[in-house]
């Protein structure tokens, strides 16, 4: 679909509308009474979220690559249907591949409270045709929220993993606190994945690849250098994954500015490790998340 077809016939007035983004892609601009957002077709991308009166919610590379094939690097990335390495194939896509799949719009609205939808679908793919269908809404207000829903078409159990890969930007990582996950177990990626305790508040001070297990909770991530909190609320997960690649991994991404992990973490709202999801025959399930702000 054209730009011209996609703005008749999806495009909203004062609130919607199609252009061409970065490496040529199409993304949605949404600029309601609440806030303005981003969203690319490619991957179903949500790149930037941004309260009327506030900073950037979302942290986004300035090396991000914008090209088929690529994760557009920051935002939120769609992660399904399954959660890093493939279970079972090692020449697999990390994180599966809707994140790097043409995403079609199914629909747009302009609800009565002025915040903005926009519902896109996956695209059936061979590898999960007609096994999986995936739907995204993004509801653009004074909060982000996004319901990412999966849909068994088929007559066969489908078994996945998925998660809402997002990265909050901070001004200071050295001064972030996470809250919401204190006395939770979690698996420690970096450290053999043994099964830990998290005690009090999660500090950042290293690299952080951690899983928290049967939570869910909000999380709320507490930036003095920005004088804000940024809070995660979700439904439909029991894992919650905290990252920060520190500084070695991050200057190993070439998409990654060397000093950016001081200004980034990621709070994903996750169905993974223990929270693997199976859904029978003409099943659907919806893992959703709410992003919100506030002065401190
Ligand atoms: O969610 C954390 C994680 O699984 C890390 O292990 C790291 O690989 C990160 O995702 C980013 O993965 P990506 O494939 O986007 O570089």
């Amino acid at each position: 679909m054209t730009l011209k077809d996609l703005n008749e016939r999806f495009g909203l007035e004062n609130a919607l509308v199609f252009e061409e983004g970065a490496g040529g892609l199409v993304r949605a601009v949404v600029d309601n009474q609440h806030a303005t957002a981003e969203i690319y077709l490619h991957g179903g991308h949500v790149t930037r979220f941004r309260p009327h009166g506030s900073d950037e919610v979302l942290w986004l590379s300035e090396q991000a690559v914008y090209q088929a094939g690529k994760a557009i690097r920051g935002g939120i990335p769609i992660v399904w249907p399954w959660f890093g390495p493939h279970p079972s194939s090692p020449d697999q896509p990390q994180h599966g591949y809707a994140r790097t799949a043409a995403w079609d719009v199914v629909g747009t609205e302009q609800e009565v409270n002025n915040t903005t939808r926009l519902q896109l679908r996956l695209r059936p793919q061979p590898a999960t045709q007609p096994s999986g269908q995936l739907d995204l809404i993004i509801t653009v207000g004074s909060s982000l929220e996004l319901d990412l829903t999966t849909r068994n078409l088929s007559n066969e159990p489908f078994t996945f993993g998925c998660a809402l890969h997002t990265y909050l930007a901070v001004g200071d990582i050295d001064q972030v606190t996470i809250e919401g996950l204190e006395g939770g177990r979690y698996i420690d990626k970096l450290d053999e994945e043994k099964r830990k305790v998290q005690s009090g508040a999660i500090r950042i001070g290293r690299e952080v690849d951690r899983v928290y297990l049967n939570t869910d909770t909000t999380c709320t991530v507490v930036d003095p250098s920005l004088r804000r909190e940024i809070r995660v609320a979700k439904g439909g997960s029991l894992t919650t994954v905290i990252w920060n690649p520190w500084a070695e991994k991050a200057a190993s991404m070439g998409d990654f500015p060397d000093v950016a992990f001081r200004q980034m973490v990621c709070v994903e709202t996750a169905n993974t490790a223990d929270d693997v999801r199976t859904l029978a025959p003409g099943e659907a399930h919806t893992l959703w998340a709410a992003i919100s702000v506030d002065s401190l």
